[in-house]
């Protein structure tokens, strides 16, 4: 599917009513339109996205590294927001961790789309770099995700507002997915795969779990769904996927989504591995994701391409 907007416009925010602000407030982020935006992210291309604060510094850190980047501040990496998200640049690469659940991440996309839009960032792509539950995969495992499932199973994600249901499509750019997949496979091996991802609303009844607080399903009704999930394609489960596929599917931003597998949800419930065995997963999608970052800068910077091999004609952009 296409990733340029409907009505035709190019990539990043739309939304008329900007216009009539004065000043644009950014209020999770600690920034407005009277900061300079454009001076400190108008080179943004890529946009780092992970849950926890503490793996996004750890990103920012590895990038920082990877691309010889020296901060002004002396530091690893820069610290911009800071209360509710962290978000830190590096180079020309946006590290930013969304915290957990759709809502969390819907916040955090508005905000950084609008921020995009005010700088005049040349269509930045979005990569998420996550956990997740896996379906019938080694615990480890690395998923790129190919489509995006609701906890219905549906590929589509559905809102309230004034009263009425909306249901927005959630689809990633295909030619980044396949990138990513080809990049892990040279990375990893065998252990990277693509699959559909469904998001929950909830990490326990939502993602079918026992070991709730309260639970009014039966062991043979959740694994009845979770075959019936993974015969649909459904290789892992987590909780914000489908938002961002969503939201950047509405605006025309190229996105992706990696995550690596902390369980295979076929057999369990409980995240119980070693802290070791999980800090050594975790890495697995940050580098990965850091190593086709750099790799596609330096491509874009040596051939003066875009920094994805398959990038969409650029429309008009208000
Ligand atoms: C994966 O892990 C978190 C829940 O533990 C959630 O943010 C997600 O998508
Ligand atoms: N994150 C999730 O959302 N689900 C899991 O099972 C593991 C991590």
């Amino acid at each position: 599917m296409s990733h340029d907007v409907a009505d035709g416009r190019g990539p990043g925010a739309h939304n008329p009513h900007l216009a009539d602000l004065g000043v644009d407030t950014l209020y999770h982020l600690g920034l407005d339109t009277t900061c300079d935006l454009q001076q400190r992210f108008a080179d943004t291309k890529f946009v780092l996205l992970g849950g926890s604060a503490t793996r996004m510094h750890k990103t920012a850190t590895l990038v920082a590294g990877r691309l010889g980047v020296a901060l002004p501040t002396g530091g690893p990496v820069d610290l911009i927001a800071g209360d509710r998200y962290s978000l830190y640049k590096v180079g020309p690469v946006v590290c930013a961790n969304h915290g957990m659940g759709m809502p969390s991440i819907s916040i955090l996309l508005h905000e950084l789309a609008k921020l995009f839009h005010h700088a005049g960032a040349d269509d930045p792509c979005y990569i998420r770099i996550g956990t997740s539950g896996g379906l019938g995969l080694v615990a480890g495992s690395v998923v790129v995700t190919s489509a995006c499932l609701d906890g219905a199973l549906d590929p589509c994600y559905t809102y309230h507002v004034l009263g009425k249901t909306v249901s927005m499509p959630a689809v990633f750019h295909e030619p980044l997915c396949r990138e990513l997949v080809a990049e892990g496979t040279l990375q990893l091996g065998p252990v990277v795969f693509e699959g559909k991802t469904m998001s929950a609303v909830c990490f326990y009844n939502g993602q079918a779990r026992l070991d709730g607080a309260w639970c009014d399903h039966t062991n043979a009704d959740k694994q009845a769904f979770m075959k019936e999930a993974h015969s649909r394609g459904v290789r892992n489960i987590e909780m914000e996927s489908l938002y961002l596929a969503a939201f950047a599917q509405r605006l025309g931003i190229r996105a992706a989504c990696v995550c690596v597998t902390l369980i295979n949800r076929l057999e369990g419930d409980q995240v119980d591995a070693t802290e070791e065995m999980l800090s050594k997963w975790v890495e697995r999608p940050i580098e990965l994701v850091t190593e086709y970052v750099a790799k596609s800068l330096a491509t874009s910077e040596a051939t003066g391409a875009a920094p994805t091999s398959e990038r969409r004609k650029r429309k008009h952009v208000e």
